[in-house]
């Protein structure tokens, strides 16, 4: 059977990185994302949608989210969705023993049967950090998934959300469906197990970049494929305009990588280098080309101006006063040309970054 391993939606987050009007159409699309990842398992016979915590932000997501996260879910009801809470959803409460094809979990082992398949969850609390591990008997000639949401670490330092993987080494487990890291990873723990993270389903600020989506689970070929899904890419991008030779060069450099990266995304660009001319307008040329094509962009410009300290170094005037006093100190080329940058900035009556 074919089963679908998401976890962190995050839904109901606030998206405090964007501006007003971005966030509020960030928020409508996390929630339809899961609408989407449900008509994903319908057109794709997958029957069941493991969701591994914190699928809501916290525990004061506002009604409407809520009820229409769960109204998805009985409006499906030829899915089973089970739902292990994380710590960001753990305290939220859960009245919905009406919606049969919920299926939870709470802090002692609970398994759900489909054939030959079983999957496992627990949820961590304090009760159960230690005995967890050796609580857990698993038939060997069953496909074994367990879920579990945290932290995986070598020793124990936050006792609540971290997971001593190797504990679970030998388990006759095949897979381990993990929450709570917001990027794709994937590793072997021995022969047979598996064990993934999925990742967020979306993207949500600029430490949230890279590709998003979920794992589709093979049980039968033994196969865990990442699916990338997230309706829009998050992106930060470092682009360096030292080989430029004027403004214009530069503009054309920023326009052509602006145009390599995916329409419709989000993006935070940092211009930065070392030029010898001006590059006044570059920051408005780029801004005008990229607001476009992109949903919400950020651009920072990292940039100075390298002094030809040679054209004033004879200079009788302040300027040239200040730049032989510069050039006597023991400071490396670099440094010596950010400080004739800024010096000579102030001269000009410019303000100056510390
Ligand atoms: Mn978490």
């Amino acid at each position: 059977m074919k089963i679908i391993h998401t976890a962190d939606l995050h839904i109901g987050s606030s998206f405090k990185e964007l501006p007003e009007n971005v966030r509020k159409i960030r928020k409508i699309e996390l929630l339809k994302s899961f609408q989407s990842l449900v008509d994903y398992a319908k057109n794709n016979s997958i029957k069941v949608i493991l969701l591994a915590g914190d699928i809501f932000d916290n525990d004061k997501v506002n009604k409407s989210d809520k009820e229409f996260f769960y109204d998805i879910i009985s409006n499906n009801a030829d899915i089973d969705f089970l739902y292990l809470r994380g710590n960001h959803d753990i305290k939220s409460l859960i009245n919905r023993t009406d919606i049969s094809n919920l299926k939870l979990f709470n802090n002692d082992w609970k398994e759900y049967i489909y054939d030959n398949v079983v999957i496992s969850g627990i949820e961590l609390d304090d009760s159960n950090l230690t005995s967890l591990y050796t609580s857990l008997n698993l038939n060997k000639n069953n496909f074994n998934i367990v879920m579990i949401h945290g932290q995986i670490v070598n020793s124990i330092s936050n006792p609540k959300y971290d997971i001593k993987i190797d504990k679970f080494k030998d388990k006759f487990i095949d897979y381990i469906a993990l929450g709570h890291i917001h990027s794709y990873s994937q590793n072997a723990l021995d022969n047979r197990t598996i064990y993934a993270y999925p990742g967020c389903l979306q993207g949500r600020g600029f430490d949230e970049t890279g590709e998003k989506g979920f794992i589709e689970i093979d049980t039968e070929a033994k196969t865990y494929t990442f699916k990338k899904f997230a309706k829009r890419e998050i992106y930060k991008v470092e682009l360096d305009i030292s080989s430029t030779k004027s403004e214009y060069e530069a503009y054309i450099l920023v326009k052509k990588k602006i145009n390599s990266l995916h329409s419709d995304a989000i993006i935070q660009l940092i211009i930065k280098g070392k030029v010898d001319y001006d590059f006044t307008n570059l920051e408005l040329l780029v801004k005008e080309e990229i607001k476009e094509n992109f949903l919400y962009s950020e651009i920072k410009m990292n940039v100075i101006k390298k002094v030809k300290y040679q054209d004033y170094e004879n200079d009788i005037s302040l300027r040239g006063e200040v730049i032989r006093e510069i050039l006597k100190r023991d400071f490396d080329e670099d440094t010596k040309n950010e400080i004739l940058s800024d010096c000579l900035k102030l001269l000009d009556g410019e303000e100056i970054d510390l």
